[in-house]
């Protein structure tokens, strides 16, 4: 993609309204615009990495054998009358009644439409286990929408549903999940850490919220310091295995969220140097809660003796839109993001110190076509610039590699390269630096 063809637009001051770096950097970089308050359009340049995410996301659902779907945004207030929780969810709910003065809400969470749609197609213990999750937009009315896209009102969210006979499937089920999110986060270049947690307006016991710490966190969390070193399970695992001592693996070591906290038992448990009380963001949350809603929905299937019983459910989310701001908020420094390549919205930045001249533009022509054809995606900086102004940019948007072409280096054969994670900066000839900004693209994308 040309620059001058892009659409990009970038802000040179920090927004006042902006208290923390990803909403600052996300507005300042052209990723978003608000709309209404905690309502934001997604403009070309974040929503490719919306997509990457949700991308990431969905290759894990699928890896630990959840099915997708999509069901709709706007939902009936009759199914919510069901399950009780109508009333019960407050001034969260956006209410809306149609011509026909029916009631409707904007769905902030799908418990209740799964569960009718499950309820419509499955008569048998013999169709379980089954998992069904989808991608898609919630709104809840938060009283104090902040912080961007972290705390919005309209956000994408992945949410997933687990239907299974009995209580130890039900287990399996949550364990498949807690493992998919541990591969998920890690794909991301993010260090998630599955916390005890408390289950809100969604219900049941067992629950674990996947949190990354960062300063500017919204929850209080504590947690053992050796969880940031646990090995990330592999790609090729047997998610029809048993996958309890894996997440016992994690759970045995102490990590709540504030409401869960116990400070005798982390004191107890935890040594004194591995004690980490910090801020943490909320990046996903899983919850197992039995029959809340299938038991009042009638969600039911048959047993092998004939009599129908409810199944035990959980629901599993990943906050899709959120997750762009906790990995700039994770990833970035005074002059702007540093993106992870996997989910980067282009892999390089190609600088021409000076458009115009017939050699760098033939040399940039050149290492845009060379990088397109071994699949790196290029953002080519074509405008008539300073070198300055464009140096300044690149390091805000953030791409992994700049790739520099000046007058200068091309007289002796070379090329500059800078690597935005940790600003190391070589010089090479061109050949050689193509393939060394391949190889590590096609290695950081390389999914094991
Ligand atoms: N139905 C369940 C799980 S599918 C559920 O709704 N869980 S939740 O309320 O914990 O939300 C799931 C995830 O969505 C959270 O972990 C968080 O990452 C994200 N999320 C929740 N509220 C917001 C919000 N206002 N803005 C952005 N992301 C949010």
């Amino acid at each position: 993609m040309r620059l001058t063809r892009y659409y990009l637009p970038l802000l040179k001051e920090t927004p006042s309204e902006a208290q923390i770096a990803s909403h600052q950097l996300m507005l300042r970089a052209g990723m978003i615009r608000q709309e209404g308050a905690g309502i934001y359009a997604w403009l070309p340049f974040g929503f490719a990495v919306l997509k990457k995410i949700e991308q990431i996301v969905r290759e894990e659902q699928n890896r630990a054998g959840a099915i997708e779907m999509l069901m709709p945004t706007i939902q009936q207030a009759e199914l919510w009358r069901e399950s009780g929780r109508y009333d019960a969810y407050g001034k969260e709910m956006l209410r809306i009644t149609d011509r026909g003065d029916r009631e409707m809400l904007f769905g902030p969470t799908n418990e209740e439409m799964i569960t009718e749609i499950f309820r419509s197609g499955v008569r048998s213990y013999k169709d379980l286990p089954k998992n069904l999750y989808h991608i898609q937009w919630k709104f809840r009315d938060e009283i104090r929408p902040r912080f961007g896209v972290m705390r919005g009102r309209e956000f994408l969210m992945k949410d997933a549903y687990s239907f299974d006979a009995d209580k130890a499937s039900a287990r399996k089920s949550y364990n498949r999940m807690f493992v998919a999110y541990l591969r998920t986060y890690a794909r991301m270049g993010l260090t998630a850490i599955p916390m005890r947690a408390d289950t809100g307006p969604i219900g049941g016991d067992l629950s674990h919220e996947f949190i990354i710490l960062a300063d500017t966190g919204e929850s209080a969390v504590f947690c053992d310091k050796r969880l940031l070193d646990l090995e990330v399970p592999p790609a090729d695992l047997d998610f029809d295995g048993d996958l309890q001592p894996l997440v016992d693996r994690y759970t045995n070591f102490y990590a709540a969220t504030d409401e869960k906290h116990e400070e005798g038992e982390f004191t107890s448990k935890v040594a004194d140097g591995d004690r980490v009380s910090a801020r943490g963001i909320e990046v996903g949350h899983i919850f197992n809660f039995g029959t809340k809603y299938s038991a009042p929905m009638k969600a039911v299937v048959a047993g092998p003796d004939g009599k129908e019983f409810p199944v035990e459910m959980g629901s599993y989310g990943v906050g899709v839109s959120r997750l762009v701001g906790a990995i700039i908020e994770a990833h970035h420094d005074d002059a702007g993001c540093k993106w992870p390549i996997p989910v980067a919205p282009f892999h390089v930045g190609l600088v021409n110190l000076k458009q115009g001249d017939a050699g760098t533009d033939a040399a940039c022509a050149k290492a845009y076509e060379a990088l397109t054809n071994a699949g790196v995606d290029v953002l080519y900086d074509d405008t008539q610039a300073r070198p300055g102004e464009k140096f300044a940019r690149m390091d805000l948007i953030g791409l992994p590699y700049q790739f520099i072409i000046g007058p200068r280096s091309l007289e002796a054969g070379k090329v500059e390269i800078k690597r935005r994670a940790d600003g190391h900066r070589d010089e090479m000839g061109f050949d050689a630096a193509i393939d060394m900004v391949t190889r590590d693209v096609k290695s950081a994308l390389q999914v094991s």
